[in-house]
């Protein structure tokens, strides 16, 4: 390994990913320092390695402050919130964390499902409230298994999902861009008509500026009142607005989300939405699977550093 090289650590990190760094090489932590501006001024050009995670990024400002930057290594297999015209400009390398998160995502986006369409949060609240002896159990639920699935999203965790959702006797078919005639699901050319088509959506693609609203007013609209949104990708994929106006209107039945527009935010009018599950984007977020994506960091920065390549890079 050699000396010349220098990480910044953007922000915070989990322990195991944070605590092995300094072995590697010298290490400093943007987010710690008073005044990160002026840091960045007086010792950007000392860094050619910069870790941070799927939804710290790195904007084109940061990237700009790191003249000598060679390679970006990012915790979480969304590089959404890195701007890639930067990355591109500059021939920078950058590598995510794939399929090590596929299973506890798609394991989430059951359980969003199946929370969201049996209402079991909300019971779970009625329960507490004490409401069962004064006025009995809730309500009658809507089934899952058997039903219609359309994906939005045929990746890699797409497929671990709609492979879960066979296992509930489910039909599934999926909305890409171009279909996957490997895979055993029907792809449908047209999301209107998934949509239209599918009892529950689960979008699973990636955020990027092709999907910004995917699920816009007219998706939501298709879906239909009796019709659930799960959501465990990125929140600018929904169009949050026309999410909330249909569940306020009756329009959508019910949604399980992990992800939102302006995360941490979460409007108020979904938090008062007793159909709606929240979730603060933890996906991802069991011990195993995290410890297996800061081993895959950490691999990555270790391959870089010993010969300029990365494990696990991001795109051609
Ligand atoms: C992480 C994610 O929570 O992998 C992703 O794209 O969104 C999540 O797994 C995030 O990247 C870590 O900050």
């Amino acid at each position: 390994m050699t000396s010349t090289h220098k990480i910044l650590q953007a922000g915070p990190l989990p322990p195991p990913l944070a605590s092995k760094l300094p072995a590697l090489c010298p290490v400093e932590i943007l987010s710690d320092k008073p005044d990160p501006a002026a840091f960045l001024q007086r010792q950007g050009n000392e860094f050619t390695v910069l870790v941070t995670t799927g939804t710290q990024g790195a904007t084109r400002g940061l990237i700009d402050a790191l003249p000598n930057l060679q390679a970006i290594c990012s915790l979480g297999v969304g590089y959404d919130a890195i701007d890639m015209d930067a990355v591109r400009a500059r021939g920078l390398m950058l590598s995510n964390t794939p399929d090590v998160l596929n299973d506890c995502v798609a394991d989430l986006a059951m359980g969003l499902l199946i929370d969201a369409v049996r209402g079991l949060s909300a019971s779970d609240r009625h329960v507490r409230r004490g409401d069962w002896p004064r006025v009995g159990p809730t309500s009658p639920s809507t089934r899952v298994s058997g039903k219609r699935l359309g994906m939005l999203g045929m990746g890699r965790i797409g497929q671990v999902i709609a492979r879960r959702a066979t296992g509930f006797d489910m039909d599934i078919r999926y909305h890409t861009r171009s279909p996957k005639p490997q895979l055993p699901w029907q792809h449908e050319p047209s999301l209107i008509a998934l949509a239209q088509w599918c009892d529950f959506l689960i979008v699973a693609c990636p955020g990027s500026p092709e999907t910004f609203h995917l699920v816009s007013a007219d998706v939501l609209k298709a879906l239909g009142p009796q019709g659930y949104l799960v959501n465990i990708s990125r929140g600018t994929v929904v169009d949050e607005e026309a999410l909330v106006a249909a569940l306020e209107n009756g329009e959508l039945a019910g949604a399980g989300l992990d992800v939102f527009e302006h995360e941490p935010e979460v409007p108020a009018a979904l938090i008062a939405n007793e159909h709606v599950v929240l979730l603060p984007h933890v996906g991802s977020a069991t011990r195993e699977t995290r410890a297996a994506m800061c081993g895959l960091v950490l691999d990555n920065i270790r391959a870089f550093l010993a010969d300029g390549r990365l494990v696990t890079p991001v795109g051609p």
